[in-house]
């Protein structure tokens, strides 16, 4: 009896039987008395060999790309990948001939330009190099579930259209929602926060949406957003600690579960201290002052170059890779965001600078009612958009931080990516709305 689908890399241990192989047809190679037939699957390459003259003269038509089934038998060559190939084939294709790919999938080199890349990606990421920052990202969203999950965390899936903005300063889209208007979730916040209420701690993977009005390298219109909110918090420190622990297990899962990927694309896995070295914002800005030719003193933000610096002066000083930036001005940040206790225009929050690259933002919130009243009424805005959310800090909520994580910049740092477009699955950005 023949079994069911055989993949490439199981093929060895079926050496003398009949097997059913499905896969693409990777690369074919016709000589005078013998075709190969390269097949690949999701394992890897098996080669099959026709012989008689008539299965020879069927594989003149089959291109590559097009997915075959084929049945035959598996015989030991030590000269066949993996020591075994498959002889007197029998070779069915289960699509039409596949149309030629934009470009050769399967050079070394990617041989194609980005916009080529990402105008035809649903057979571009079929190249190893371009697929590989996919796989790298399942395994570090694998290691940050993992993480959480030991650590008492309920995962949730919360709305992505939603009634009111919740990042001041990200821009949001707004749709029409059976005629009342409401807008592209810009970050599960209201509702991770929520959620503290209900579970303590709660984590969440999914898109959000930034109405990004520029190009650059590393923002786009919707990424994926690793979230975290836990309770019972006495300042943003602990969350920082937390954080740590995760990039820890993301990086661990990385190194575990796409060590081929990695060796692929040469990935440094950062080491993630113990510790990760950590500068408060007016010490950041001092420092900048200090030793650049621009004197950031009373701005409420870091310009890219400065983090690019601060990352650089974390490498030299503390041979860290990762830097907390505490302490951003309030008046930068979002109304949920807990000042700084004894120093009130600057607040208990954080980023987390990676390679030169914010990577994460994070920190305390308010909890109490009353606060988030003033917070809005200081910022000149009317509580009525946010009722559905305050109602949560009506009913009792404990001190409570957390952070978000953007899954396209970790790749792209992680795999040395120019331009973060590479390791995002079909790109949504200014000018970019298919494929
Ligand atoms: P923030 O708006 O800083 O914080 O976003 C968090 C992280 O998301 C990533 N990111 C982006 N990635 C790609 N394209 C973009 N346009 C883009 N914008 C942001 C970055 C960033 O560090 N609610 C807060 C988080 C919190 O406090 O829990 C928030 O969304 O890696």
């Amino acid at each position: 009896p023949v079994p069911g689908r055989v993949l490439a890399a199981d093929l060895s241990r079926h050496a003398g039987h009949d097997v059913v192989l499905e896969g693409w047809l990777h690369r074919k190679r016709a000589l005078k008395s013998v075709v190969f037939l390269v097949l690949r699957d999701r394992s890897g390459l098996s080669q099959v060999v026709l012989t008689d003259p008539s299965a020879m003269a069927g594989a003149d038509g089959l291109t590559e790309e097009t997915v075959l089934r084929v049945r035959g038998t598996v015989t030991e060559n030590p000269q066949a990948p993996g020591g075994c190939e498959v002889t007197s084939p029998e070779v069915t294709a289960l699509s039409g001939p596949a149309a030629a790919p934009p470009f050769d999938l399967y050079r070394p080199a990617v041989p194609a330009t980005l916009p080529t890349v990402l105008d035809h990606a649903p057979v571009a990421l079929r190249h190893p190099r371009l697929r590989a920052p996919h796989a790298i990202a399942a395994a570090s969203v694998a290691g940050f579930r993992s993480a959480l999950d030991t650590r008492g965390f309920t995962e949730i899936h919360t709305p992505k259209v939603v009634a009111s903005a919740t990042e001041s300063g990200a821009n949001v889209f707004a749709i029409d929602w059976f005629g009342s208007d409401a807008y592209l979730a810009q970050s599960p916040q209201f509702f991770k926060q929520a959620m503290v209420g209900v579970f303590e701690r709660v984590y969440e993977t999914g898109p959000v949406f930034r109405a990004e009005p520029h190009d650059t390298a590393r923002h786009l219109a919707q990424y994926t957003s690793l979230d975290v909110e836990l309770g019972f918090v006495s300042d943003h420190r602990e969350v920082m600690a937390v954080l740590r622990d995760v990039l820890a297990a993301m990086a661990d899962s990385v190194t575990r579960r796409a060590a081929e990927e990695c060796a692929l694309l040469d990935v440094d896995v950062p080491r993630v201290p113990e510790r990760i070295p950590e500068i408060h914002f007016a010490d950041a800005q001092e420092l900048i002052a200090r030793h650049t030719d621009k004197d950031p003193r009373g701005e409420p933000d870091l310009a890219p170059a400065h983090e690019r610096f601060l990352s650089a002066w974390a490498l030299r000083e503390h041979g860290s890779e990762f830097l907390f930036v505490t302490g951003y001005p309030m008046a930068k940040r979002p109304f949920y965001t807990h000042p700084e206790p004894g120093r009130e225009e600057y607040s208990n929050s954080f980023d987390l600078l990676f390679r030169g690259l914010e990577l994460v933002t994070g920190g305390q919130r308010l909890h109490r009612y009353e606060d988030y009243l003033d917070a809005l009424q200081r910022r000149g805005e009317s509580p009525e958009p946010y009722a559905g959310y305050l109602a949560a800090f009506r009913h009792g909520m404990p001190p409570h931080g957390g952070f978000a994580l953007g899954l396209e910049r970790w790749t792209a740092r992680l795999t040395g990516a120019d331009n973060i477009r590479r390791t995002t699955l079909f790109p949504r950005d200014l000018h970019r709305l298919t494929p």
